[in-house]
């Protein structure tokens, strides 16, 4: 009996230091970035971004120049990406706190992180992965080790940046109810930043030696508002902020389900107190801090022992407006808030590394492609496809659409030559992207677009949707088919507030 149990315990050992040591077995580093558009210099979002570190690895690995997130707000589009589902597959439209959810919706998926582990990987997560507090979901099964990190006490330079007044006659601005709209520097070490100690985790987790390949998945928050980083990184951009394309009645030919979506509530703010140029300015200090943290990962990474059996793959889970269609922040289909920095670095790729690859693509098939980079067997339940090819050879052409969901009933698709957008109510926008990038021109109502327009709904658009999942729910941002006039109204009520204000309205 003794001798037996020797035997199978040398066999295991034996057998797990072959699979630790096997080269076949790459390690995955996923940087998640929060909120993060396209205003990063490996795309043409805003000339005087800064993100060098983040360059050096898009020009290194393949460069997704046309990638967009399955879903524009924080919790649907992680959900769809963890979970490897599309929103209309698993009933995910809106915010939840995914641990309240109800047994039976979606404890039959594998997420992402938990089935590396149960393929022998050590997985870690440093705070924002999941939308917060979804982290807490399977956290015992999915992670050997997660860790959740906070910014120290913030002393905010009010001055230098825009700083609403509810937020500045509170004790804590930081913490006020106002701090969503605060842009302004902090006069504190960045060792004192949340994403700064997460970095600085990674980089110590990645000079130690595992005898496991590992999964580390890296959730960076900054730049979501508030939009505070270290004084050093507002330094940087201390000319005049360039203003991005901008149309002032934009809106006007848009139906009223996909103007709703424009975030009006703070635009009116923004040009009362004339706090454009502080915000923008405050968005590329925010990440051009994200970028010196990436700097941070990535520097150890090429420094350790992982350098060249490492994929690592670079999200945003969303994009971000700054004044476009009169919008701030995300929840709308429109290039602004769909479209995402996207690049994935095998250093195994000796055909497709260095390439920009400018197919459409969406975020709902890196499940699928880390499972065929590295192996592993994708569960049933996950939608998608594998973006391996393209990885390989990225100018291979691409005939599906990238597709973003928000709310059920809405959604848009983007194809190299035009986005297609179509809501609940069955109103439309089509944007012909190879003379209009800045999507100002609907040509919806354009008789002669009407194939286009009924091919792109045959051929792409699902045809069942899964009903919205509802308990536990956390519903905002969104008109859809299950929520049809709650934001639409009060979107009517900010125009006539807008249009009493003295402002130029947007419409
Ligand atoms: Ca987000
Ligand atoms: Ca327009």
């Amino acid at each position: 009996m003794k001798k037996t149990y020797l035997i199978l315990t040398s066999f295991l050992v034996f057998n797990f230091i072959i699979f630790a040591n096997d080269k076949s077995q790459p390690n995955v580093l996923l940087i998640c970035v929060d909120d993060l558009n396209d205003w990063v210099s490996f795309l043409d979002g805003h000339p005087q971004s800064k993100t060098p570190h983040m360059k050096k690895l898009a020009d290194k690995g393949v460069n997704f120049s046309d990638a967009h997130c399955t879903s524009p707000g924080c919790s649907p589009s992680r959900n769809a990406f963890f979970f490897g589902v599309e929103p209309h597959n698993s009933g995910l439209y809106p915010f939840y706190d995914i641990v309240e959810i109800e047994p039976g919706n979606i404890d039959h998926y594998t997420p992402m992180p938990l089935l590396f582990r149960q393929n022998g990987y050590f997985t870690v997560g440093l705070n924002k992965v999941y939308h917060n507090p979804d982290n807490e979901y399977k956290q015992k099964e999915q992670w050997d080790i997660y860790k959740s990190m906070g910014d120290s006490n913030m002393n905010l330079l009010l001055d230098q940046g825009y700083v609403p007044e509810k937020a500045k006659n509170s004790k804590n601005p930081a913490r006020s109810k106002a701090k969503r709209l605060i842009a302004c520097p902090a006069d504190n070490p960045k060792e004192d930043f949340r994403d700064y100690k997460i970095a600085d985790y990674a980089a110590n987790f990645l000079s130690k030696d595992h005898k496991k390949p590992f999964f580390l998945a890296v959730g960076f928050i900054l730049p979501h508002t508030p939009l505070i980083a270290p004084k050093e990184n507002f330094e940087r951009f201390s000319d005049a902020i360039i203003e991005p394309p901008f149309k002032y009645d934009d809106l006007q030919d848009i139906p009223i389900a996909g103007q709703s979506n424009a975030q009006i509530y703070v635009e009116k703010p923004m040009r009362e107190h004339d706090a454009w140029e502080q915000m923008r300015r405050a968005y590329l200090s925010c990440v051009s801090f994200t970028d010196d943290n990436v700097g941070i990962v990535m520097d150890a990474l090429n420094q350790s022992a992982y350098v060249d059996n490492t994929i690592v793959v670079l999200w945003s889970d969303h994009g971000f407006h700054l004044g476009e269609k009169r919008s701030f922040s995300k929840f709308s289909l429109w290039n602004e808030a769909t479209r995402v920095p996207f690049i994935i670095y095998d250093p195994r790729n000796e055909t497709g590394n260095q390439q920009i690859c400018e197919e459409p693509v969406g975020l709902i098939n890196v499940y699928k492609t880390l499972c065929d980079l590295t192996g592993l067997e994708a569960p049933d339940h996950v939608d998608g496809i594998s973006l391996k090819p393209w990885v390989y050879q990225p100018k291979t052409p691409k005939k599906s659409p990238a597709m973003t969901t928000w709310g059920r009933g809405n959604y848009t698709l983007k194809t190299k030559k035009w986005r297609y957008t179509r809501y609940f109510d069955g109103t439309e926008e089509l944007y012909n992207q190879s003379n209009d990038s800045n999507e100002w021109n609907n040509l919806a109502s354009n008789p002669e677009f009407k194939p286009l327009m009924e091919s792109f709904q045959n051929s792409w658009l699902p045809k069942s949707e899964k009903p919205q999942v509802r308990s536990g729910i956390k519903l905002y941002n969104v008109s859809d088919a299950d929520n049809p006039t709650k934001n639409i109204n009060s979107y009517k009520r900010l125009v006539k507030d807008y249009q009493s204000s003295g402002l130029k309205p947007p419409l």
